[in-house]
This record gives C-alpha cells, structure tokens and sequence, in this order.
C-alpha cells in the first residue's frame, strides 16, 4: 500500500534492507534556508561527508506527490532551484500528495518520513520550537509534536535564539523528549556553542548515544531524541553580534505582522541579510558536523541491532 506513496532509492533500499547505516537528510535546508548555489553545493557535501564516515545518505523531499528516500544529484540541484517548492510539514504531506506537487519537507516531515522508511537516524542544522512571544502567538513549531511521538533521533546544532530556548526546553521536557548535549554540557544555540541553558546529559561518544537510543525504543519510549551538536569553535559567530541580529530580525517579524509557517523562513532570511552572509557560512559548517556525527552514531546503531 505505502508503495503507491513512497519511493525509496535503490542503494538506500538496499542498505536499509542488509541493516547497513543510512542517515536521513531534510530538504526544507535545501529550498528555504540557504541560497542557490551554496545549497546544492551544501547538500551534495552532506551527502559525502555521510558517506566518507561510513553511512549511506538520504535526502528526503516530495517531487512530483511521491514521497522520495533518496534524491539523486538532479533532485537536489532541482529542489536548490524551484521557486514553486512548498515548505511541508506534517499537515501538509496529504495535500502536496495529493496535487501532485514538489514538497521541501521540515524536521517534522523528514522524521515522519524517515520512519516509514525504516531510518533511524536524520541530521540536520536546526529545529523548530517554540517562539518568542508564543505566549501570544501559540507559534510552537510542528517539530516538536513529532519529536515526542516519532521514533527518530535527530542531530542538529541546538536551538537558534529565534526561538524561545528556554519555553522550548520546557516543551521537550513535557513531552518526554531527551535533549542531549554532544561532548556539551550546555544547549548549543546553533551559531553559538553557548545558550546559557543547560542539558539533560552530556554524552561524549557516538557509541554511548546509539545505546541510549537502543535502551528508549527496547523499552517502548516512543518518539525521538535530540543530540545537540556544537557549532566548531572556529566558525561559532561573536555571541552579541548574532543576539542583536536576531533581535532586529524579530522586531520586524513583529511589525510587519509575520505569522506561520512563513515566520522561521522569514527570521532566518532576515538574520542572513543583517549578519552579511557571515551566518550562512557558520550554518553550512555546522551541518557538515552534524553530518558526520550523524553518520558516526548510525554506524554504532547500526553495530547493536
Ligand atoms: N531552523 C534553521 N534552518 C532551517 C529550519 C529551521 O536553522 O532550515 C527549518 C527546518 O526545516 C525546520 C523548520 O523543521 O524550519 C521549522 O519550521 P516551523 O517553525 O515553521 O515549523
Ligand atoms: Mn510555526
């Protein structure tokens, strides 16, 4: 039945079927956070990255109303290049199907995805979370719903201060999801190895990881987990120069009275334009490490099934 829907590439397909180590990949990066080239070119680094450390890569989108594991090189240069590729969350997976439509899928989705799949394991930059300001605006992304029900782990670099950090630890804590700090015992904020917010564990290898993993879905503690991944010391951004940037970025958010799913697109374009393309560079870093941490742990997954 779920054949109709899904597509699953042949070497992904394979991999999954021989319990080999595949790493899922989002695409929403791909056609709303980064600008063409450098997001083809990002992507098709990931996607290398995953393989030089032992893992087999999955990019995730809907092309065409199919749900596809699995893009080759014209997919995502595709996706890279589209203007009329809609941003897809989970609420919106029926109707992209059903229109037959090109679909860019978020953290939620690519989980979602993944999972029906058979993929364990998704890499990316950042989530969603709760906003600033959701105490009016009830803006909570999807991302976290789908954290606390779908048996995905995903590593990522923390939360961006775009988000309420704090309201949306909170979130993650009410719905059981483990919030994992990568060689860290402080939450990343994405640009930034600091958020002055503290994590559950620190957990140093990618082996100890992938067992805590094994242990939470042994024992039927559905949903995911996120393992927050430090931006390298070397490409983190100057703290004040990043919180003044998402601050603007916010205010104008605010006036110009951007709500929903056009309100993360929105931030982190502004962000970007503000910060002179210096964030761009620190967010494609952080990826890049994300992806191989990401392989390394579904590697050593992996090794215990
Ligand atoms: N944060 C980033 N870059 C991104 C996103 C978030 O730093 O590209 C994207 C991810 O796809 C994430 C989505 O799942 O935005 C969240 O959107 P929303 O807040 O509308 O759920
Ligand atoms: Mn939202």
């Amino acid at each position: 039945m779920l054949k109709k829907y899904i597509d699953i590439n042949p070497e992904v397909k394979k991999a999954l079927e021989d319990g080999k180590p595949v790493v899922a990949l989002e695409s929403t990066i791909i056609s709303h956070g980064m600008p063409y080239p450098r997001n083809v070119e990002t992507a098709l680094n990931v996607e290398k990255i995953i393989r030089e450390n032992g893992a087999i890569p999955a990019t995730i989108a809907i092309l065409n109303g199919k749900l596809k594991v699995g893009l080759n090189e014209e997919e995502v240069e595709y996706l890279g290049k589209a203007e009329n590729v809609v941003k897809t969350s989970r609420r919106d997976i029926p109707f992209i199907v059903a229109k037959k439509f090109d679909g860019a899928t978020t953290v939620a989705s690519t989980m979602l995805i993944a999972n029906l799949a058979g993929i364990k394991v998704f890499a990316t930059g950042g989530i969603g979370g709760v906003h600033r300001g959701a105490q009016e605006t009830f803006d909570i992304s999807a991302d976290l719903q789908e954290l606390a029900n779908t048996d995905v782990a995903v590593v990522c670099a923390g939360a961006k201060s775009i988000l309420d950090i704090g309201l949306t630890l909170e979130y993650l804590e009410t719905q059981g999801v483990p919030v994992i700090g990568f060689g860290t015992d402080e939450l990343p904020a994405f640009y930034t190895r600091k958020s002055g917010f503290n994590v559950d564990y620190k957990v140093d290898t990618e082996k100890e990881l992938a067992v805590a993993l094994k242990a939470k879905w042994d024992l039927g503690l559905k949903g995911g987990m996120v393992i927050a991944n430090p931006i390298p010391e070397k490409y983190q951004m100057d703290y004040d120069v990043i919180t003044n940037a998402i601050s603007n970025a916010v205010k104008e958010a605010e006036e110009k009275g951007i709500k929903g799913k056009e309100s993360t697109p929105f931030l982190l374009a502004k962000v970007k334009e503000i910060t002179g393309g210096n964030s761009l560079e620190s967010n494609i870093q952080l990826v890049y490490n994300n992806a191989k941490v990401g392989a390394q742990l579904a590697v050593e997954f992996s090794k215990l099934k």
